[in-house]
């Protein structure tokens, strides 16, 4: 359904330096056929950088263009026993552990992550669905989580474990290092200037804003470092692409 980046890129850029010698071949030694050449080139760059730049950030938004309403998708309420108590707590118990290929692994309070320097941003939510909605959100970016981890040479991805079970088996989630290290991505604990509703991920869910809304783990609890998805779940990486094939790389 959707086009491989990869592909994209390189037929895009293919395409533009094909047409960069064309000039040439027209122009041959000529000042406007170097300047031509020059020209496509610089393009070339910039589209380069455009379309390959990680790092780039997602668009966002006014407060004037957020959605009424932010609709929830998934699970609405995990309702589990062991949920159900610590939401009746306000969530007083919750603890976010951070483990796996780790030099410190933590287990943080909800209090202790609402302490962190955060983030707060109004970005469109895209879901496979078809549907978006541009909503506020606010928490510490994952990247200052995980340097006062300290990740080992080895990590490569890290993952979401969520508190829910969605149609009886465990939602789950999976980002590479430089979505993980992206200045948007935060775990969000307060959402359009409240806090996280149980609809939307009470109490801490992930905002990777370059990626689909799959990839958006709500309900987290864990936070791991791997070095591979292989041997998690059905392997993929995440709960739809084992469930039903969705890209692991959502990148919009
Ligand atoms: N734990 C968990 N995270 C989840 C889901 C879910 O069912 N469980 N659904 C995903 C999907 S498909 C979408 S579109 C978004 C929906 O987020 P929202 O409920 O805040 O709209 O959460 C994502 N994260
Ligand atoms: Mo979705």
């Amino acid at each position: 359904m959707r086009i491989d980046p990869k592909f994209t890129r390189r037929a895009l850029i293919g395409g533009l330096a094909g047409s960069a010698l064309a000039g040439c071949d027209a122009f041959q030694d000529s000042g406007a056929g170097r300047a031509l050449l020059f020209s496509g080139e610089k393009a070339h760059q910039a589209l380069q950088r455009t379309i390959m730049d990680r790092n780039a950030l997602a668009r966002e938004y006014a407060e004037s263009e957020m959605s009424p309403v932010f609709r929830a998708n998934g699970t609405r309420d995990p309702d589990t026993a062991d949920y159900n108590a610590m939401a009746a707590n306000g969530f007083a118990d919750w603890v976010l552990t951070i483990g796996g290929l780790v030099e410190r692994p933590m287990a943080l309070s909800l209090a202790e992550i609402r302490n962190m320097p955060a983030r707060t941003q109004i970005t469109r939510h895209d879901c496979v669905e078809g549907w978006s909605a541009i909503g506020k959100w606010h928490g510490p970016p994952l990247s200052l989580l995980l340097k006062a981890a300290g990740l080992k040479t080895q990590a490569r991805y890290a993952l979401f474990r969520c508190a829910d079970l969605y149609r009886g088996t465990p939602y789950y989630e999976s980002i590479d290092l430089i979505d993980a290290f992206h200045p948007q991505t935060i775990l969000a604990w307060a959402m359009n200037d409240a806090l996280l509703p149980v609809a939307n991920g009470a109490p801490l869910r992930l905002r990777v804003e370059r990626q689909l809304g799959y990839k958006h783990a709500k309900y987290v609890q864990a936070i791991e470092i791997v070095d591979s998805l292989a041997p998690i779940g059905g392997g993929k990486g995440g709960y739809w692409e084992d469930r039903v094939g969705y890209d692991w790389y959502a990148g919009i």
